[in-house]
Formats: C-alpha cells, sequence, structure tokens
C-alpha cells in the first residue's frame, strides 16, 4: 500500500508543510483568514495573544478565587488508579495480557473539595486515585455557569468563520498526571489554556491506519466502599469501542515490543507535537488524531477550556470514510499480541471519538447513565 504512505507524505507537502510545527499567530486571524487558511484545508493553528483580555487568566491563577465562586456548585470529577481516563488497561479478572478500554469513575461533589482531590492527587494521596475534571457535556455552561463572566461565551472570529456559535464549551482541570489518549473527535476544536500549558501531538486524519484502531471490550472503574479504592469492572452487558491502539510514550521496558507492533506509528512521519500555554489557543481541526499531556502552573493543577464547534459533514468526511475503510496490509494483518481485539473496519471507526456527540451525552446525563 505505497499509495497510502504517498497520501502521508503529500498532506504534509501540500498542506502542513515539512517544519514539522503548527503554524503560529502573533494575533487572531481574521474570521476570513481564519476559514480560508486553516478551516477550509483542515489545518491546525496555535493563536498567541488570543485570550490576554480574558479576566480567567489573571483570577484564576488563585485557587481562593475558584473556590470562592463556585463554593456551592456540584461537579463531576473523572476518577482513575492513574490519571488516565478513557484510555485502554489491562483488563480485569483475566491472566493474559488482555487490554480494555477503561472509563472514569464520576464522582458529583462541590467544586472545593474536588479541587482540593485534583491537587492532592498530583502528589499520589493515599485513596490512590487521580482525579480530573474533564466533564465533556458543556459543563462550562451548566456545572461551572457562575464562572461565565471570565471568559467569552463564545470566539468571535471563529463562530463568524464557521456561521455558528458552540455546540459545547467545556472546561478541564487536570494535574501533571492527567492525560488523554489518541482519539479524534467530530467537532472543529478551539482549545485556550488558561493556566499551565498542554502538550499535544497531533495526526492528520490521513495517518488513520497508522492508529491502529482496534476493538476493545469496555470497562469502567467503581469505587468500592469496602477498599476504598476504585476498581476496574467489564460493562454488563458487554460491550465493545473501537480505539486507538498506540500509546505514544511508552515506558523503556515496553519499547521495543510498542514498536514492533505498531510500526506505521513509530517508524512513519513524526506527529506534529505543539505545546499551548497559557493565554494561547490552539484550533484543532475537526477529525484530527490528539494525544494530550499536561504541565501545571506553579499551584499544581493545569486549567483549559475548549470550544467544540460542529463540523461540516462534507465531502472532506466523506474520503475520510473510504480512506478507512480501506484495509492497510500491515495493520490488518497483526493482531494485537496478547489482545482480543480485531482491527475496525470503517462502519465502528466512523465514531471512534472521546465524546458521544453532545446531544447523546447530554441526554445520558440526564438519564443519570452518562459522564
Ligand atoms: O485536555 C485534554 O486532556 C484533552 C482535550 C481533548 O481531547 C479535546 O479537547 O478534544
Amino acid at each position: 500500500m505505497k499509495e497510502v504512505e504517498t497520501l502521508w507524505e503529500e498532506v504534509r507537502e501540500l498542506s502542513l508543510g515539512k517544519s514539522g510545527r503548527v503554524e503560529r499567530l502573533e494575533s487572531p486571524p481574521t474570521p476570513l483568514r481564519f476559514l480560508r487558511e486553516f478551516v477550509s484545508p483542515n489545518k491546525p493553528c496555535l493563536i498567541s495573544n488570543a485570550t490576554l483580555h480574558w479576566p480567567a487568566l489573571s483570577s484564576w491563577s488563585h485557587d481562593d478565587y475558584l473556590s470562592r465562586a463556585l463554593s456551592n456548585d456540584v461537579v463531576s470529577l473523572h476518577l482513575t488508579p492513574n490519571g488516565r481516563a478513557d484510555a485502554l488497561v489491562p483488563a480485569p479478572s483475566t491472566s493474559s495480557s488482555s487490554l480494555c478500554f477503561a472509563s472514569p469513575y464520576v464522582h458529583r461533589l462541590l467544586f472545593p473539595e474536588a479541587l482540593r482531590l485534583i491537587l492532592s492527587c498530583g502528589n499520589a494521596n493515599s485513596s490512590g486515585t487521580v482525579a480530573y475534571a474533564q466533564q465533556q457535556n458543556d459543563c462550562f455552561r451548566s456545572e461551572y455557569s457562575a464562572l461565565a463572566a471570565d471568559c467569552e461565551p463564545h470566539i468571535p472570529w471563529a463562530s463568524q468563520a464557521l456561521g455558528c456559535l458552540p455546540e459545547a464549551v467545556n472546561l478541564w482541570i487536570g494535574n501533571h498526571l492527567s492525560e488523554t489518549s489518541f482519539h479524534k473527535d467530530h467537532y472543529e476544536n478551539l482549545y485556550a489554556v488558561v493556566c499551565g500549558q498542554k502538550h499535544f501531538l497531533l495526526l492528520p486524519p490521513t495517518d488513520v491506519h497508522r492508529m491502529y484502531i482496534r476493538q476493545y471490550p469496555a470497562a469502567h472503574y467503581s469505587f468500592s466502599q469496602d477498599s476504598g479504592q476504585l476498581k476496574l469492572e467489564l460493562d454488563n452487558p458487554a460491550r465493545n469501542v473501537p480505539w486507538c491502539s498506540v500509546n505514544p510514550y511508552p515506558s523503556p521496558e515496553t519499547k521495543d515490543a510498542e514498536i514492533s507492533q505498531f510500526p506505521l506509528y513509530f517508524n512513519g512521519p513524526k506527529p506534529l507535537e505543539c505545546t499551548v500555554k497559557a493565554g494561547e489557543i490552539l484550533y484543532l481541526p475537526s477529525m484530527w488524531f490528539h494525544h494530550v499531556k499536561q504541565t501545571p502552573d506553579s499551584s499544581g493543577r493545569t486549567i483549559a477550556i475548549n470550544y467544540w464547534y460542529d463540523m461540516q459533514f462534507d465531502i472532506k468526511y466523506a474520503y475520510f470514510n473510504f480512506l478507512q475503510s480501506i484495509s492497510y496490509p500491515s495493520t490488518c494483518n497483526l493482531k494485537l499480541a496478547g489482545t482480543e481485539c480485531e482491527d475496525s473496519g470503517s462502519d465502528v471507526c466512523a465514531c471512534l471519538s472521546k465524546y458521544a456527540p453532545v446531544a447523546d451525552v447530554v441526554k445520558m446525563s440526564k438519564d443519570g447513565e452518562g459522564e
């Protein structure tokens, strides 16, 4: 499948440039420029000096301010043993090295206590849990609405370019252990960092075969009152989730095995690396694969807010689905050693997103089952 490798190169030559860097703009673009140079070609950019006028840039650095503003608000905190929510982990109750897709335990509690847990988890607290506020159901406009005046309700030049207001606005508060595994979303994403730094690895949708998307059994963490610890259980009834198999930061012990299992990722073109600092916005185009880590500020937390705008389900989306439906020999012949997972076809990959469409998530939350 030389043609697919040629496609990877061609996209880099024609659209992304060979620098391996995300283009940086020193100030927000006009709507027309944003549309022409970035949204239409599905190309990321990093915008400096984008939010310096937001009160959040100064006030959110103070825990006291946040805890006072949200003193009576109940928020959703995602708990895992390691900071990796919605990620592949060894499946429970098996002697083999099978993997499963683990969703976090969602704990609802008053914000001041949630913040305390996020900060204490950074020091591997006694309960052995890591907390990450990363509820993805438009939480900034619901759970965190008391902070609304500290940011803009939307990004004006992006809304004008995209011809709509955001479908969802979400707040993320994590510590140095919080990590988000490779996935893609069906949204145009304007990701604004307020405190600390976020480190993105980005791959264009044309690199889909390099992600080794496979079906994994769904599992979730629950909280055991007896042991006071999180417990991983497979979902019942059983279901599978299509997910990217690649961990871009393998440990020294597993590195060689990972490289031989996922050669298209490790031996192919490098992902774009992009660090987003306080006051900057990353435009993360729809369907791009992304992996996210973070460096906290001096108070130990990273805070970001992102605006998800509906993407156009146009010819690009159709091309992407077509590409995904093509089996790439070195992926489709391989099976993950020690897993019972199979490569995903285009039908399931189409829904490979960290989050369900907002309408579904909101509905699920109302029913008390969703995130
Ligand atoms: O900040 C993170 O941990 C993940 C962000 C993300 O995946 C997104 O905005 O789609």
